[in-house]
């Protein structure tokens, strides 16, 4: 029996490819300079600063632990609300000048995915432009026509751990949890998605690494291409797959849902 999800829910950041370390990150860094701040977020003052899901809260978050930062500022909504305009449109400059590319076997199993009319989405936290510009700038312009529903912070603004924006595709789509999965890589991610009772893959990155993600139905480095292995790290259902898989395809799929 091969059976196959009716819907992926995708996250982007961290999971469809690594944007936080050389995209998010820069992109702030920039806006911080233009607007005379001298704040600068290194890759590991970042990491920690991941935490706090969405580029506003975590620029409120930055300013609130340290109150020397902010001693000048009265109106801190209105910086903040300029600092991530700036933010994202230097964040699209750099993916639309092919900074970031996709990870491993994402593009892989997206095609393969559209050409067994699996229904694609996407579940995301961050703003709908980054999106738009990481898909057409690594998939081409009519990529977004693959996704069914996608879904980010301009239709939710309820941030993930908070299971809202996964329900929010689920009802779009009119399916239960059980009949999709979840595309994840971080533990705030797999909060969300397991709070929607979504089964939940997830990918780790450089930053995700040393989250608390056990409750994962698979953890994995990277999807992994035919020429470039992935490998299990974990997950309740890592023992469903056939040894020897070396990547995840549909039919490694069918394998972890069809047991
Ligand atoms: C992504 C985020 C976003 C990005 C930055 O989390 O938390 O805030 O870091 O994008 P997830 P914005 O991968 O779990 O969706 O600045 O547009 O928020
Ligand atoms: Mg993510």
């Amino acid at each position: 029996m091969n059976i196959k999800p009716v819907a992926m829910i995708f996250d982007v950041d961290g999971t469809l490819a690594d944007t936080e370390r050389d995209g998010h990150r820069p992109a702030f860094n920039r806006a911080f300079a233009d607007a005379g701040l001298d704040w600068n977020w290194s890759v590991e003052e970042y990491g920690r600063l991941l935490r706090i899901t969405g580029g506003k809260e975590r620029m409120r978050a930055y300013m609130q632990d340290d109150p020397i930062k902010n001693k000048d500022i009265n109106q801190i909504d209105e910086l903040i609300t300029g600092l991530h305009e700036a933010k994202n449109r230097y964040y699209g400059d750099i993916v639309r000048s092919g900074g970031i590319a996709l990870r491993p076997g994402v593009e892989r199993l997206l095609l393969e995915a559209r050409e067994q009319g699996i229904r694609l989405t996407i579940a995301t936290t961050t703003t709908r432009s980054n999106v738009v510009a990481l898909l057409e700038a690594n998939l081409g312009f009519d990529s977004l026509d693959w996704f069914d529903i996608i879904a980010t912070a301009d239709e939710v603004p309820d941030k993930k751990p908070s299971p809202a924006v996964y329900n929010y595709v689920l009802e779009g789509l009119g399916l239960g949890a059980s009949d999709c999965l979840a595309l994840e890589d971080s533990q705030n991610g797999l909060r969300s998605a397991q709070a929607a009772n979504l089964p939940t893959l997830v990918t780790i990155n450089g930053y995700t690494r040393n989250d608390a993600l056990e409750s994962a139905e698979l953890i994995i480095d990277q999807f992994g291409e035919p020429d470039a292995p992935m490998q299990i790290i974990g997950g309740v259902w890592a023992q469903r797959l056939k040894e020897g898989t070396a990547y995840i395809d549909l039919k490694a799929l069918g394998q972890l849902l069809g047991a």
